[in-house]
């Protein structure tokens, strides 16, 4: 089958359907700051110091950039007037489990908190905005990893129940759109962040059975959400990217798959309702033997709605095992392709790979995707006049919207695009505001300077052009 490309059928009608949710996303942890106001605990990623490859200490010891972020705690209404103006459908963005349940085993939430997501979506609201909101973003409460040893108890699904059905009950009326836990795969690859589990008891025992009690959360947040608002939608939220052989050696292509599937698994698991062959294979050969009870399977048939996914790059697999061992020690594997260019943090730019992913998670699972990351970490210089003129920021997303805009075309059923950062943050992986992702610049610096001043960056005007029209300008 041969096919016109998007910019041939560009002229015939809207790309993208009418009700398309255009926004941004952003992570409480990263934005709010406020880190111990009105109540708040502390969470895992207020105790890493550099970002998630850093140190990870037992309490906070010194200023980190996170601590105040970029004060989107104080200053949610200017910044929300910002994405009105650039014409945001949604906003992604998660509920501190610590503004909430500040150690995460209270008997009674932190009413403080709960004002503050109060305040928070009406605002978004006022403008037409729907809030879509992470219930877990790599914000666990540290006194569960202190006390409980993270997700690696059983006892957190009963907490992170709690948790769920609290704010599905007060904000059940305010917002339509969930997920559960953010990028759940990276439980393979930074179980602190993303599981409170110290790397060094991180033994794939350990990490699976944590997997596990995070699924069955998972779906008990889905049966909670489906009985308190029957109105709304909520979706697994996965790290997402293709694995590409590396070469047409079958080796490679198996390897390939078996890298995939790494990902797979954990969509397999929240929108099938159950545990693929492959991976129970893999625990039966690997003397990995979980826990996991006759309640728990019927648990996990509460499957989710919609299935949502960051993009960012795309990867390669082989089984040569001096490409294999050079790219040891990263996050995921860093063989690179000699075909595309890549950031510079070293991620690889691959519009045509959103293509390729849409349609796998769609022909596998026949359910509506939602990319709710996506977009590029560049190292922003204002101009003499203060403005980010930033062509690169504009070409990546640009592109990337084209490839989205194919896989609709071809079917793909697509709820929405909330591009990454869409105001400067602090990164994830580096904890640095060095790498800026936002279509607004925030004066806000790695030495903790900076007077917190939003200036729009020329992607700005251009996104809410995209939006304004529908995507017909991509
Ligand atoms: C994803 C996370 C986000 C975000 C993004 C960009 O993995 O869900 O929290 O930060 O990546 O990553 P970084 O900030 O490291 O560039």
């Amino acid at each position: 089958f041969t096919k016109k490309s998007v910019n041939e059928i560009k002229t015939s009608g809207d790309l993208f359907p009418p009700d398309f949710l255009w926004g941004g996303a952003v992570a409480a942890n990263q934005i709010e700051g406020a880190y111990l106001e009105d109540g708040k605990g502390l969470s895992v990623s207020d105790v890493l110091s550099d970002g998630i490859f850093g140190q990870i200490l037992d309490k906070p010891d010194g200023e980190y950039l996170k601590h105040q972020a970029i004060d989107f705690y104080h200053r949610y209404p200017e910044d929300i007037a910002l994405f009105a103006e650039m014409g945001f459908r949604t906003l992604r963005t998660s509920i501190a489990w610590t503004r909430i349940f500040p150690n995460g085993d209270e008997a009674i939430p932190n009413e403080a908190g709960l004002e503050f997501y109060d305040r928070l979506f009406d605002e978004l609201l006022k403008y037409g905005i729907q809030p879509l909101v992470t219930l877990s973003h790599y914000e666990m409460p540290l006194g569960l990893v202190h006390k409980y040893g993270g997700w690696s108890n059983r006892e957190v699904i009963t907490l992170f129940e709690r948790f769920s059905r609290v704010v599905f009950d007060r904000y059940g009326d305010k917002v339509k759109y969930w997920l559960t836990f953010n990028e759940i795969n990276m439980m393979l690859h930074g179980p602190f962040i993303a599981g409170g589990i110290y790397p060094d008891q991180a033994t794939e025992q350990v990490t699976y059975q944590a997997i596990h009690h995070q699924f069955v959360a998972s779906a008990l947040a889905v049966k909670a959400c489906h009985e308190i608002i029957p109105d709304a939608q909520i979706g697994c939220m996965i790290a997402g990217g293709p694995m590409y052989p590396l070469t047409p050696k079958p080796e490679d292509v198996l390897e390939a798959m078996r890298k995939d599937r790494e990902n797979f698994f954990f969509a397999d698991v929240q929108v099938k309702g159950k545990y693929p062959g492959y991976i129970l294979r893999y625990f039966r050969e690997s003397n990995i033997d979980l826990d996991i009870t006759e309640e728990d399977l019927k648990t996990l048939k509460h499957t989710v709605d919609f299935i949502s996914f960051s993009y960012y790059m795309s990867y390669c697999a082989t089984t040569d095992p001096e490409l294999n061992e050079q790219s040891r020690g990263n996050i995921m594997s860093a063989v690179k392709n000699p075909y595309l260019s890549a950031s510079e943090w070293g991620w690889s730019i691959d519009p045509k790979g959103l293509l390729y992913t849409l349609n796998q998670f769609y022909d596998r699972y026949e359910k509506p995707l939602f990319i709710v990351e996506n977009g590029l970490g560049a190292i922003d210089v204002p101009n003499e006049k203060g403005i980010v003129e930033d062509s690169y920021r504009i070409d990546y997303i640009r592109e990337h919207l084209v490839q989205v805009a194919e896989a609709i075309q071809d079917g793909v059923e697509v709820m929405g695009y909330t591009s990454w950062g869409c105001i400067d943050i602090v990164s994830n992986s580096t904890g640095e505001m060095r790498k800026r992702y936002g279509f607004i610049y925030v004066d806000r610096h790695d030495d903790l300077s900076g007077t917190f001043e939003r200036t729009r960056k020329k992607s700005f005007n251009w996104y809410k052009e995209v939006i304004a029209t529908n995507g017909k300008i991509i």
